[in-house]
């Protein structure tokens, strides 16, 4: 169902403010799908991988993933757990490339499908010629093996801008993500929605001065989102 065609409901403003934007950007972990717990089982497997004792359980990974990254997560876990010498950069390289294979490998065997009404979202947006692009903080290859099974191998040809952690400085919740998506958009941050699903998300993309729609995610999803545009359990809810 077309955003333009669905009348009546509490979600018009929303509706329509996402049809003016000059574009919309959005996260992918949390936001365009459930990646949290792949990327979860790639740590534990590279830990397995390396010969190191650790398991993160869902609990101590809620609050790891206020921390944005795989490696600045890693050494942040490093240095809570306080015995032994710290990893060296070296050895969290390392586990980081063998945590990233292993995330490739596992959304080849499991697939991973995207968030109710993100490709309604999408085909909408493209249908009004209106640019997409994508803000975040994984790794670029993740993207790939996301998005290449459900949007197809040339994925990256229907986004106006692809940025991800590597190509900026800071990760969020630093705003550089965004201010490099809007410099290649060459459009003002006030004209464009931002569609995230955390804390270090929403942080990102106000800094940037970009308005922020929240989806509500498996990790965040009792949060509060204080400045946001609006909190959604998930883009379905567009649609309805
Ligand atoms: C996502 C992240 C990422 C992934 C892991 O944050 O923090 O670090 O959890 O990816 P956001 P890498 O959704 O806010 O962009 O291991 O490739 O860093
Ligand atoms: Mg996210």
């Amino acid at each position: 169902m077309s955003l333009a065609l669905v009348k009546n409901s509490p979600f018009d403003v929303l509706r329509q403010r996402i049809a003016d934007a000059g574009a919309l950007i959005l996260d992918v972990d949390g936001t365009m799908a459930e990646t949290e717990e792949i990327h979860r089982e790639a740590f534990n497997e590279a830990f397995v991988a390396i010969g190191i004792d650790w398991h993160w359980g869902r609990r101590v990974y809620k609050e790891l993933l206020r921390v944005a990254g795989g490696k600045e997560r890693i050494r942040a876990f490093d240095q809570m757990r306080r015995s032994g010498p710290p990893l060296s950069d070296a050895v969290i390289a390392r586990l980081h490339r063998i945590k990233t294979d292993r995330f490739a490998a596992l959304m080849a065997d499991k697939g991973c499908a995207l968030r109710p009404g993100v490709k309604a979202l999408l085909e909408d947006a493209w249908a009004r010629e209106q640019r997409v692009a994508i803000a975040t903080t994984t790794t670029r290859v993740n993207i790939d093996a996301l998005l290449a099974p459900v949007l197809g191998n040339e994925w990256e040809t229907r986004f106006a801008a692809v940025v991800a952690a590597d190509d900026v400085a800071r990760k969020k919740p630093a705003p550089d993500v965004y201010l490099e998506v809007l410099s290649q958009l060459d459009l003002p941050a006030a004209s464009c929605i931002a569609i995230e699903d955390s804390g270090n998300g929403l942080l990102a993309a106000t800094r940037a001065g970009v308005p922020v729609l929240i989806t509500r995610s498996l990790y965040f999803h009792d949060d509060t989102f204080d400045g946001a545009l609006g909190v959604l359990q998930d883009l379905g809810e567009l649609f309805v």
